[in-house]
């Protein structure tokens, strides 16, 4: 009951009455006032006036399920939004409930993750009150050779909800996105499957919103929207955005099941566009010039020796352009 409240406090400018509310909502009165409380104590600034009614003065910045589902304007993703502030990792949650049979579209967040995981194990910083530290769980009927493309489809959408905010940033294949150079987004995709059949995949990003500042050991690589622009964001509003972006693209995705139809706009987006990289890949090491992705997501890469080479996501590691 409190996210349609909230919703049809935000569509309406004006007051909304008590009354009509009730009738909305098929409640008394007085369980509208128990919400309109709790709502205040959560940090919602609400503007009661007798015979006129409700009015929503200011949000907080909170990232409740509530939130976040009285912003979300998806048809599937982020259904249902399941929120617990402290988390291990929202990827661990996420695949807790996929184990047990939550729907795909299942979004998990957190307001803090007390071990929050990168790729191969590595650690990623995850306070409190600051950043966007969410999963979400996908059910596709795709081979599983496709499903590391699926992190290119969200680095699409997290761009979108990024770039319409702030200026500069880009894309770092295969998983993050960067402004002026600094990882601002980190995603890490997982997933349960069959060699021939997913289970389920697991989509887990994690973005810098507010942060201030970073421990010393990533300070160099790292940075926050806030740190670049000096605004703060509303990162329940971000996560919203992510997310009806991520349906478009994954619908594109899902019509050739590769990346065809968003190609361009990647290549578009990738601060490694003809750019130097180094490349390790199972042991060896090259370098090369960074072509732009194929179809299959793959970084086309050309050696010293002028030949071309096809590097796919997960098996390698790619430096350069930002020395990370
Ligand atoms: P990655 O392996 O590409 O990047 C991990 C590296 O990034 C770390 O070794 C460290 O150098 C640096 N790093 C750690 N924390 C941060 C940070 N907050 N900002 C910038 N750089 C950092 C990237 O892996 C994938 C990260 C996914 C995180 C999400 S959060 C929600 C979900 N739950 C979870 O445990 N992981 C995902």
């Amino acid at each position: 009951m409190k996210e349609k409240i909230l919703k049809c406090l935000r569509e309406t400018e004006d007051y909304v009455s008590g009354q009509e509310l009730c009738r909305m909502l098929d409640v008394s009165r007085t369980a509208i006032w128990k919400v309109m409380n709790q709502l205040k104590d959560e940090g919602y600034v609400i503007d009661a006036v007798k015979n006129k009614g409700y009015k929503l003065i200011q949000t907080p910045d909170i990232v409740t399920a509530e939130e976040v589902d009285s912003l979300l304007e998806t048809e599937w993703a982020g259904h249902p939004v399941v929120y617990e502030e402290e988390q291990e990792s929202t990827n661990q949650t996420a695949k807790m409930l996929a184990e047990q049979g939550a729907f795909h579209g299942t979004l998990v967040v957190a307001e803090r993750q007390v071990s929050g995981r990168g790729r191969r194990g590595r650690p990623w910083h995850s306070p409190k009150g600051s950043g966007i530290w969410m999963s979400i769980l996908l059910r596709p009927q795709i081979h599983p050779m496709s499903a590391s493309m699926l992190t290119l489809v969200a680095a699409m959408a997290v761009y979108d909800a990024i770039s319409s905010r702030v200026e500069g940033c880009a894309i770092k294949w295969p998983n993050d996105i960067v402004i002026n150079g600094r990882k601002v987004c980190g995603i890490l995709t997982e997933m349960s499957s069959e060699l021939d059949n997913i289970h389920y995949v697991v989509i887990g990003i994690g973005i810098n919103v507010n942060t201030d500042d970073f421990p010393e050991d990533i300070a160099a690589v790292a940075a926050s929207m806030h740190v670049i622009t000096g605004e703060y964001y509303k990162r329940a509003e971000i996560i919203a955005d992510v997310w009806k972006s991520f349906e478009k693209y994954y619908d594109q995705f899902l019509q050739t099941e590769n990346l065809s139809l968003m190609v361009e706009s990647y290549n578009q987006r990738l601060v490694n566009m003809g750019r130097k990289v180094y490349i390790e890949e199972r042991g060896s090491q090259y370098e090369g010039t960074a072509c732009g992705i194929d179809s299959e997501g793959a970084l086309l890469v050309e050696k010293t020796d002028g030949t071309r080479t096809a590097v796919i996501s997960g098996e390698v590691s790619v430096r350069g352009v930002l020395g990370y």
